[in-house]
C-alpha cells in the first residue's frame, strides 16, 4: 500500500469491541439472546412498554462500563496521532470504548449507552445509573419523556449531514467489524467507492455487502486492525 491518503473513514460495528467481551448482536449468543429485536430495539417497542426497554439498557450499562477498549481501538489511536490524514471514525457502537482507547473525531450514529434524550425538549445527558419511564428531564421538568439515547430500527440516525461530508470527501474508507445488514450504514461503503475512495473491510467472515470492497482482510480486528495500521504508517514513514 504505497498511497499516502488525506481523508480516513473507519466505519466500525460490534465485532470491534468483540475482543474487549462484549458481545456481537447478531451471533448465535448475541446481545439480543433471550429478548425478542422487535421488544427491545424498535421505536414502537419503546412506546408499548418503556420500561421493559429501559431494563434492557439498564441490566447492560454496567457492562459496558466496565469493558476496556482492545488492540484495535487503540491501533486508531496511533493512526491518528501518527499518519498525516484526518482519520474520522463512524461507529454504530453504543459502547464508549473508541473514547476509552483516546480515539477522536468519534460519530456514534447509532447513539452512545451512557446517554439519555428528552423526547419532550430534546435535552441530551449524560448518566451510567438506570433511568425509568418516571424519570424527570433535568432541563424542562417534564416527567415520562425520556429515552436512552441509542438509534431504534424505524429512527432516523445521528450525525447523518456529517457522515454524508465524510463520505464524500474520503479516500480510504475500511470496515471493522460490522455484518452490514443495517442501513444505512451499510451503503456507506458503496457512497465512499462512488466517491473515489479505496474500500477494505475486516471482518472474521464473508458479509453480505462485501461487492463494494477493494481489499478484505479475515482475521480478528485486535490483529488485523494493527497490522493495517502499521502498514499505513510504513508507507507513510516511506514517502517522507
Ligand atoms: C468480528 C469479530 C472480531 C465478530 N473482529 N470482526 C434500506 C434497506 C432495507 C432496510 C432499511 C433500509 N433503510 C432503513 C431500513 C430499516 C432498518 C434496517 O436496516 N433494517 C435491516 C435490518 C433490514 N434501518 C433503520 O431502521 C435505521 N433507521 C433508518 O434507516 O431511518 C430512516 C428510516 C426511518 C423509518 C423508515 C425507513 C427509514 C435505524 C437502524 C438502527 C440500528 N440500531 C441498532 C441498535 C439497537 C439497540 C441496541 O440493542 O443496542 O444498532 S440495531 C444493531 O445492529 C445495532 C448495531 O449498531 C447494528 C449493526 O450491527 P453490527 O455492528 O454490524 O453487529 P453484527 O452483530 O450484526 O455484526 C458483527 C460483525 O462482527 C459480524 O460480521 C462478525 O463476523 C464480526 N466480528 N467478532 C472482527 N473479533
Amino acid at each position: 500500500m504505497d498511497k499516502i491518503y488525506k481523508n480516513i473513514v473507519i466505519l466500525t460495528g460490534a465485532g470491534i469491541s468483540a475482543e474487549s467481551g462484549l458481545s456481537t448482536f447478531r451471533s448465535a449468543d448475541g446481545l439480543w439472546n433471550n429478548h425478542r429485536v422487535e421488544d427491545v430495539a424498535t421505536i414502537e417497542a419503546f412506546e408499548r412498554n418503556p420500561d421493559y426497554v429501559h431494563d434492557f439498557y439498564n441490566q447492560m450499562r454496567p457492562e459496558l462500563f466496565a469493558a476496556k477498549p482492545n488492540a484495535a481501538h487503540l491501533a486508531i489511536s496511533e493512526l491518528q496521532q501518527k499518519y498525516p490524514a484526518e482519520v474520522n471514525i463512524i461507529t454504530q457502537n453504543v459502547d464508549t470504548l473508541h473514547e476509552k482507547a483516546g480515539n477522536k473525531n468519534v460519530w456514534h450514529i447509532h447513539g452512545q449507552i451512557n446517554q439519555i434524550v428528552c423526547l419532550n425538549c430534546g435535552n441530551v445527558f449524560e448518566t451510567w445509573g438506570d433511568i425509568c419511564s418516571e424519570d424527570e428531564c433535568p432541563q424542562c421538568k417534564i416527567r415520562g419523556m425520556l429515552k436512552p439515547n441509542i438509534v431504534f430500527f424505524g429512527e432516523n440516525l445521528l450525525y447523518m449531514n456529517k457522515v454524508d461530508v465524510l463520505l464524500e470527501k474520503c479516500d480510504l474508507f475500511i470496515s471493522v467489524g460490522t455484518s452490514g445488514v443495517v442501513y444505512p450504514a451499510a451503503g456507506f461503503v458503496q457512497i465512499a467507492k462512488y466517491a473515489g475512495a479505496d474500500t477494505i473491510e475486516l471482518n472474521m467472515e464473508e458479509t453480505s455487502n462485501n461487492y463494494f470492497f477493494d481489499r478484505h482482510i479475515f482475521g480478528p480486528a485486535g490483529t488485523t486492525l494493527p497490522q493495517l495500521i502499521n502498514e499505513l504508517l510504513l508507507a507513510s514513514k516511506n514517502k517522507v
